[in-house]
Formats: C-alpha cells, sequence, structure tokens
C-alpha cells in the first residue's frame, strides 16, 4: 500500500517537471513571454525529436509508413505535398501554422506574444 502511494507521488512530480520543462524550453529568454519565434522554435524541436524517433529505417526520412497512432493525423496533415516524407520544411510550416492559430486565439494584446496571462486564459473564455 505504502509502496503504491510513494510510486503515485513519483510519478505525479515527474508530470510536474514535464510541464515545467516544457515552459522553461519555450521561454529561451526566461522573460515569461512567449514571443511567436520561441514557440515556433520550440514546437520545430519537439516534432523533430518525435519524428527522428519515428525514423524506423534510420534514413534519416520519416515516410508515413513508419509513424503510428495520434502522430499519424498529424504528420499527414504536415505533408503539405502529400508524397509520404516528412521532411523538415514541412515539420516548420505546419508548426507555424499550428502557432499562429494559437497566437489568433489567445494574443489578445496582438503583440505578436503570450504573455503568462495569455496562455492559462481557457479556450472557453475565448470562444
Ligand atoms: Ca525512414
Ligand atoms: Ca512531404
Ligand atoms: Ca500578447
Amino acid at each position: 500500500m505504502r509502496k503504491q502511494t510513494i510510486w503515485i507521488m513519483l510519478a505525479g512530480a515527474l508530470v510536474m517537471t514535464q510541464v515545467q520543462a516544457k515552459s522553461i524550453a519555450t521561454d529561451t529568454n526566461g522573460d515569461g513571454v512567449f514571443s511567436r519565434e520561441e514557440m515556433i522554435a520550440a514546437s520545430v524541436q519537439r516534432y523533430e525529436k518525435r519524428f527522428v524517433k519515428a525514423d524506423i529505417n534510420a534514413d534519416g526520412k520519416v515516410t508515413l509508413d513508419e509513424i503510428q497512432g495520434k502522430k499519424l493525423s498529424v504528420a499527414k496533415k504536415a505533408d503539405a505535398n502529400h508524397d509520404g516524407v516528412i521532411t523538415r520544411e514541412e515539420v516548420k510550416a505546419y508548426v507555424t501554422t499550428m502557432v499562429d492559430k494559437r497566437l489568433a486565439k489567445k494574443d489578445f494584446n496582438k503583440d505578436g506574444m503570450l504573455s503568462k496571462e495569455e496562455r492559462s486564459t481557457k479556450k472557453t473564455d475565448v470562444e
């Protein structure tokens, strides 16, 4: 029983650390505000990491048949020229669109950056 509790606490701490790490990784200059460039760079990095793992035959190309599960729908959207290969450029273009969408929704003062307050606004407040 006690052992179980410790594991749950550990798992919780791990999730917290990941969330924090994500925020720190995005906010490269540490001012608490996410600029468009910071968000794009951080997302590209995240996606690239995912896609590097997806490159099963390690030929440096990530093809749609190497990607499984939830990631596949993202990958299909990212594959702009529909050749079944996800290139770095396509990932960047896709991520840029996503960041712009997020900004359009949440950047209330239209300065092209997301402050802590803007980020914490719930979706329901926006729509
Ligand atoms: Ca491959
Ligand atoms: Ca492609
Ligand atoms: Ca803003």
